[in-house]
């Protein structure tokens, strides 16, 4: 395993300019001929030619159709005596794709062909400078089987298709757009396609289809509209048009992530892709929507201009999840709307990235080293990465910023560029702004891991009537970071008083606002205006003044994880068993009973803190106690405001069709946290009532959300009637995978209590549905337990330990790059009390001592012993 750094880029030596790849498709041995016009790259004007492959049966080498020496080195093909002049290179080799079992390169699922190539599966396919800053013209002859694999498909337009013998036919693609090899896709299965014509704002044609297998035609409508929603967004807040006349999106259903943005074909797991009301949650609906748009929206960033090495991955993976998270929003509507798409966000931030961001896999957005490139698809380069971009239009405004992304495009359509380069459009477009004067402090937002910490402290002075505000920072010794501060004040009655962006640029600053008549309490970092962990100092009078009045949604909605919080971390490090105050629970009853709220609001701000975060709260984590003060709070919150839990769930049920708009969709989520409470208060009670009504409702729902939610009320509090609820559900469900997915995930993910969510999923990790081959289901199961169920997964007992060393094991000689993503589960190993820490190490240690680790697992488990 060799580390690749950033300070060691070089320009490649030669160009591919264009490349005619031909494939005779056939599962076990897929002949591929790929014929390239190469050229010199004259800026580096010496070196062999040195293409990547792997995995391949080399066949033949021609350069101008004459063969010629070279050698193989591990994973390289090299070339010594490749011509000065442009030259023809003519590559014939095979692979195996039914034997690809990583889903990395070519390979088969339920019956078809379908490629991954980002990052680097390319060489996989064939041999070629597998590298983002190469960009060739394509065209692509697919050859197959007509009966088995009657839809094949290729990036760009389709020239030509026909019959050839023995049953096969072909087609020709062409894709006009110079691009990466990590961009090419091809698909050779038997589909069907949901197809709609549509015109852009410039008068253009342009046909989408939506390809999945037969019976899945009904459950992609979703998709359709959320496809058009985005072409139609992109064009009216960017300008940017669809450049291709038709916008290919197909399904599979194995499958290492959510989906690919191949050039004019994107790729989905079937996960990301399919809805109906009847097997698809509120949360599917609108994870789909933002999957769809967010691909769609990499035809321009991402493709139209990409990166020029994999370090630059948040230039475009950053950036696109800004613009989806701007496109939900602006689907979401009202203000409110807008806000809880704000709150759902930085709740994942917090739960994915900050633990990241402290742990053995700590990297800057722009790493500086990797073994494996795969590793690095991560939380901060995305989640932080976007939280970057989010940065500077806070700093030069929307119209600034709109003006930023159109000289980003003016300047690097159809390159390959870096961050620096993203930076400098922005700032260049924006003279004279807070980001401009700033840029390279800025830019250590690229440069240094960490999640900042800002405190902040107010001295009220009543004489001058003037309020100063101290801003300080640190992030573990490194330099000071530019952090924009969206500062309200609010009067202790609730009277809106300033709302100002403050920029702290240096470890310490004073900032003194006037004519502030009586001392107000600060609303800071509004709209989580940067990705920093805020020490405010508030108390909670002050915390409970902006639940009720902050005209900051998302600040009100903070004010209510630090009152919950406060409490757990008082508990858990006092050792104690946590009690509810009055205070707490009658502001709950307020929020619970508030006639204006939105529904959705007041699920989000009655949900408790997750236990990561709350994990990353702490020095020493000892996951047990957090369970246990997380549940007491349940607990005591479920029977504290039993009658408002009744009066909740009774008032938003919703007549009528299913719709997943966001009121619908937040009136469904209110009921069903009503529900998990009443029947967990029942399960203290004694009360039969409530778990009977969860089973009816579990029975006669009619849509997905509620039938799951009900679900979950009862195996959440370990209710009796869950096991026939369970096996029910299974039985209906039967034939569609991505619900047997939801069955497995909620058995996984129950709430721990006396072993027995553990002992279930090693019962299921044996049952007949389960395989860790589809990468869904190994999610479903394996990573709800590792990743999300830190009670259940960390065990005084070691055994949780175990049976992750045992699963990374078994995941590696199969499929790498979840493994990898599995190995994760042990990244913050460090901070864990005994006996966790101890027998953590060593079942980290058990995997380091396997001779044979894929690079990806390695690196990681590496990482956690450093
Ligand atoms: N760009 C792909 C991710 C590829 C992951 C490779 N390990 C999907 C996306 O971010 O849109
Ligand atoms: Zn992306």
């Amino acid at each position: 395993a060799t580390l690749i750094r950033r300070e060691d880029y070089a320009a490649p030596a030669f160009w591919i300019r264009t490349v005619d790849l031909s494939f005779d498709l056939d599962p076990a041995k897929t002949l591929v001929t790929s014929k390239m016009q190469v050229e010199r790259n004259t800026a580096v004007a010496h070196g062999p030619l040195v293409l990547h492959g792997e995995e391949l049966n080399l066949l033949r080498v021609l350069i101008n159709g004459e063969s010629v020496s070279f050698r193989q080195d591990g994973h390289l093909l090299i070339i010594e005596g490749a011509p000065d002049a442009d030259f023809a290179l003519e590559i014939r080799n095979t692979c195996a794709p039914e034997k690809n079992t990583a889903l990395s390169g070519l390979y088969t699922s339920g019956g078809g062909f379908f490629t991954q190539c980002e990052a680097e599966g390319f060489r996989r396919i064939t041999y070629f400078l597998d590298r983002p800053d190469v960009m060739a013209v394509y065209t692509v002859t697919l050859r197959a089987d007509k009966k088995k694999y009657p839809v094949l498909l290729s990036n760009g337009n389709l020239l030509e298709t026909g019959e050839l013998d023995n049953g096969r036919h072909f087609a020709k693609w062409h894709d006009p757009f110079p691009k990466p090899s990590y961009l090419f896709a091809l698909v050779a299965a038997d589909l069907v396609a949901r197809e709609q014509r549509v015109k852009s704002r410039s008068g253009k044609d342009h046909l989408l289809q939506v390809y999945v297998r037969r019976g899945d035609l009904e459950k992609t409508e979703h998709a359709m509209n959320s496809l058009i929603a985005s072409l139609v967004w992109d064009e009216a807040r960017f300008g940017l048009p669809l450049d291709l006349e038709r916008f290919m999106v197909v399904g599979v259903s194995d499958f290492n992530m959510g989906a690919m943005e191949n050039k004019g074909l994107n790729i989905f797991n079937t996960s990301a892709l399919l809805a109906s009301p009847a097997t698809a949650t509120d949360a599917d609906f609108s994870r789909i929507e933002s999957i769809v748009a967010h691909e769609y929206f990499h035809n321009w960033t991402g493709n139209r201009v990409t990166c020029r090495d994999w370090f630059q991955l948040s230039l475009k993976e950053g950036l696109t999840v800004f613009r989806d998270q701007e496109f939900s929003m602006d689907m979401a509507g009202t203000p409110s709307a807008r806000a809880v798409c704000r709150i759902q966000d930085v709740r994942s931030l917090r739960a994915m990235q900050f633990p990241e961001d402290g742990g053995a896999m700590a990297h800057p957005v722009r790493p500086d080293q990797y073994v494996e490139i795969n590793n690095f698809y991560t939380a901060t380069v995305y989640e932080k990465g976007s939280e970057v971009v989010r940065m500077y239009q806070t700093l030069v405004g929307r119209a600034g910023f709109e003006a930023g992304m159109k000289l980003y495009f003016e300047r690097h359509d159809g390159q390959a560029v870096t961050c620096d380069d993203f930076a400098a459009a922005i700032a260049d477009a924006n003279p004279g702004s807070a980001l401009a004067s700033r840029l390279d402090a800025f830019k250590r937002w690229y440069s240094q891991p960490g999640t900042p910490r800002v405190q902040a402290r107010g001295h009220y002075d009543a004489a001058t009537q003037t309020y100063t505000l101290t801003l300080s920072q640190s992030n573990k010794g490194q330099a000071p970071q530019v952090i924009p501060v969206v500062t309200g004040l609010v009067g202790h009655d609730g009277t809106a008083l300033a709302e100002q962006l403050l920029v702290l640029d240096a470890a310490e600053q004073s900032f003194t606002f006037e004519n502030i008549a009586a001392e107000p309490v600060p609303s800071l970092l509004r709209g989580f205006s940067a990705p920093v962990l805020l020490d405010d100092g508030l108390s909670d009078a002050e915390l409970l003044v902006l639940l009720k009045h902050d005209a900051d949604a998302f600040n009100r909605w903070e004010a209510s994880q630090r009152l919950a919080l406060n409490r757990i971390l008082a508990a858990v490090r006092a050792g104690q068993p946590l009690v509810l105050d009055a205070a707490y629970v009658e502001a709950m009853r307020s929020v619970l009973r508030h006639p204006e709220l939105d529904a959705a609001f007041k699920e989000l701000a009655l949900t408790l803190p997750g236990e990561a975060y709350i994990a990353e709260q702490l020095e020493v984590v000892d996951p047990q106690a957090i369970h246990a003060a997380v549940e007491a709070a349940q607990i005591q919150l479920a029977q504290a405001l039993r009658e408002d839990w009744i009066a909740a769930f009774e008032a938003n049920q919703i007549q009528g069709g299913y719709t997943p708009d966001p009121v619908s969709a937040g009136r469904r989520a209110l009921a069903n946290l009503a529900l998990s409470m009443l029947v967990l208060d029942a399960q203290r009670s004694g009360d039969t009532v409530w778990p009977g009504r969860a089973y009816q409702r579990f029975k006669d729902a009619t849509n997905m959300t509620d039938r799951l939610g009900a679900l979950a009320a009862l195996v959440n509090a370990h209710a009796e009637l869950a096991e026939s609820a369970l096996s029910r559900f299974h039985a209906q469900f039967k034939g569609e995978p991505l619900v047997i997915d939801k069955w497995f995930a909620l058995q996984a993910r129950a709430p721990e209590r006396e072993g027995k969510s553990f002992a279930r999923v090693k019962q299921l990790a044996m049952h007949a549905d389960f395989s860790l081959k589809n990468p869904n289901r190994a999610r479903s199961l394996i990573f709800s337990l590792a990743l999300f169920n830190p009670a259940a997964f960390h065990r005084a007992d070691a055994a949780g330990y175990v049976f992750w060393a045992d699963q990374v094991l078994a995941l590696d000689g199969i499929n790498p790059q979840v493994a990898g993503r599995l190995a994760r589960a042990m990244d913050r190993w460090t901070t864990l009390a005994e006996p966790y820490r101890s027998a953590a190490r060593e079942a980290i240690a058990r995997v380091a001592a396997k001779a044979e680790l894929s690079n990806d697992v390695r690196e990681i488990i590496e990482r956690q012993l450093a």
